[in-house]
């Protein structure tokens, strides 16, 4: 029902992520609220418009309504309302920022926003990503990894393009070289500030084999919209994996090591 009512009425966009459900779930029950709130006001409306027309109250009533049922019905609008925040929008914002999956089991990606492009590093072969530091920040090295770091040799550096293998987590831990950016991904439920000098993570769970989109979700200047340019693309593990092999040295290149 939930799905049919996100899918049919609110022509919800396409999700591909396991996290996902429980925000669009959260969607449709506030717009079920609010269509019962808008039944409710247009019957009442047209009840008072019958009730107290004018061939009825020639004369004004000074004293009003006398029962509680108003109050009863705004009370029942208040829990709802409670109910909807406390009880679902909340947890599911608790686990969106508090409850991580393990790194261990997931693909662990660093996402630098740029005007106006998306820079993508993986940690590599060893699993471990090169030591990053403000004042090796260049052109050449966007991340501002250590050229002297022997971990980030084999990282793996790529420009819009992000693979990563479906049914697994992936944390992206998001970061930005100039101004403010937003890393969103319409199809993951997912969002994230890019912020200069902060590494902010945040996570989603692909379930669809697919190649979504990515959006910048800030302002970022003349050029904003071309971060559009930026996709994920969600693959098998063998896929993934032949992906990752053909890229593998690519940030040397792309970090200006050589
Ligand atoms: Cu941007």
């Amino acid at each position: 029902m939930t799905e049919w009512f996100a899918n049919h009425i609110l022509g919800m966009p396409e999700l591909a992520s396991k996290n996902g459900e429980a925000v669009d779930a959260l969607i449709v029950y506030v717009h079920w609220l609010m269509l019962a709130l808008f039944i409710g006001w247009m019957i009442y409306f047209g009840y008072a418009v019958w009730r107290f027309r004018a061939a009825r109250n020639s004369k004004a009533n000074y004293h009003g309504v006398k029962n509680h049922t108003s109050s009863y019905i705004e009370l029942g609008v208040v829990v709802a309302e409670a109910v909807l925040l406390i009880g679902v929008a909340i947890p599911v914002w608790a686990r969106a920022v508090n409850q991580f999956p393990d790194a261990k089991d997931s693909t662990v990606i660093y996402v630098m926003g740029q005007q106006f492009n998306w820079n993508i590093r993986y940690a590599g072969p060893d699993g471990v990503f090169g030591k990053q530091d403000m004042k090796f920040v260049a052109d050449s090295n966007v991340f501002g990894v250590d050229p002297s770091d022997p971990n980030g040799k084999d990282d793996i550096q790529t420009l819009n393009e992000i693979h990563v293998p479906v049914g697994k987590p992936v944390i992206a831990y998001v970061s930005s070289k100039d101004v403010i950016h937003s890393f969103k991904i319409v199809a993951m439920r997912t969002c994230q500030d890019a912020i200069p000098g902060l590494r902010i993570p945040c996570w989603f769970t692909p379930t669809k084999i697919g190649r979504y989109q990515v959006n910048c979700a800030q302002l970022c200047g003349g050029g904003h919209s071309a971060m559009t340019g930026g996709f994920l693309t969600v693959e098998s593990q063998a896929d993934y994996d032949k992906w990752l092999k053909s890229k593998s040295g690519s940030a040397a290149s792309a970090g200006g090591f050589e």
